[in-house]
């Protein structure tokens, strides 16, 4: 339970500007996936990983870059903050089914236009689809260029991998000394957006897994300051591990 309200009472303040967290959370080991026609892909190291892709819990953002075709940009955030539209040119990106992990949307390569990641109909009967593997916490299965052919995300030595937040396990804990107390609240506060809104890269520890979004559902809101209260657990007190589910 809560260590008396007073550390609740009057600061809670939406103070998101100015969180630097870090952008791709590609692996640094396993960042390559391989086109037929276009060679090595590197999916992490877009302006030194500032701009590199990033996997959320409902879509994918950031930029691949690729040796011999440039940039391939995979989206900048849904305008909903949950997916997006591909209408196709607005609101462009590659979605993530938060249950299955399978892939959908659109990328757009400055020289290569676009590339469909939506393969569940194509390759989904086979399961090649492009997809998350959640227990690998790596890329499979095949996406579609349309001026370039197949790109294989699922080579058995060389492939993308990501590195997941902690909060399936250990959530609202951002500095990791496995108690929940009035420092861990100070991260909350700066990671608040509100409801529909998507965090900050960084903030996924605070964002609770729910009904329909195993893997939260991209904002910090009401919902997850709930979440963080009922995990609370004051300064040095362990934690308890299924506090947010
Ligand atoms: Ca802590
Ligand atoms: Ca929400
Ligand atoms: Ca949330
Ligand atoms: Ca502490």
């Amino acid at each position: 339970m809560l260590r008396g309200d007073s550390f609740l009472t009057g600061i809670f303040v939406v103070a998101g500007a100015g969180l630097s967290l870090g952008a791709t959370n590609v692996s640094p080991v396993f960042k390559f996936g391989w086109g037929e026609n276009i060679g090595w892909l590197n999916w992490r190291d877009a302006d030194g990983g500032a701009a590199g892709v990033r996997v959320h819990a409902t879509f994918l953002s950031g930029f691949i870059w690729g040796e011999n075709v440039g940039w391939i940009n995979l989206g900048d955030r849904p305008a909903d903050g949950m997916a997006y539209q591909n209408a196709p040119s607005a609101d462009f990106g590659v979605n993530i089914d938060p249950t299955t992990g399978n892939l959908f949307g659109l990328a757009w390569g400055e020289n290569i236009g676009w590339i469909n990641f939506d393969m569940r109909a194509a390759l989904g009967p086979t399961g090649q689809q492009a997809r998350l593997d959640y227990t690998a916490s790596r890329l499979r299965g095949y996406v579609w260029g349309e001026n370039v052919g197949w790109i294989n995300l699922d080579g058995a030595a060389v492939y993308v991998a990501w590195m997941p937040p902690a909060y399936l396990t250990i959530f609202a804990d951002p500095d990791d000394d496995y108690d929940v107390d009035q420092e861990d609240f100070g991260v909350f506060q700066a990671c608040f957006s509100g409801a529909g809104v998507p965090a900050a890269d960084g903030c996924e520890r605070f964002d609770r897994p729910q009904a329909g979004f195993p893997r939260g559902d991209n904002d910090v809101d009401e919902d997850d300051l709930a979440a963080f209260l009922a995990c609370v657990s004051g300064p040095a007190v362990p934690l308890n591990e299924g506090c947010a589910n």
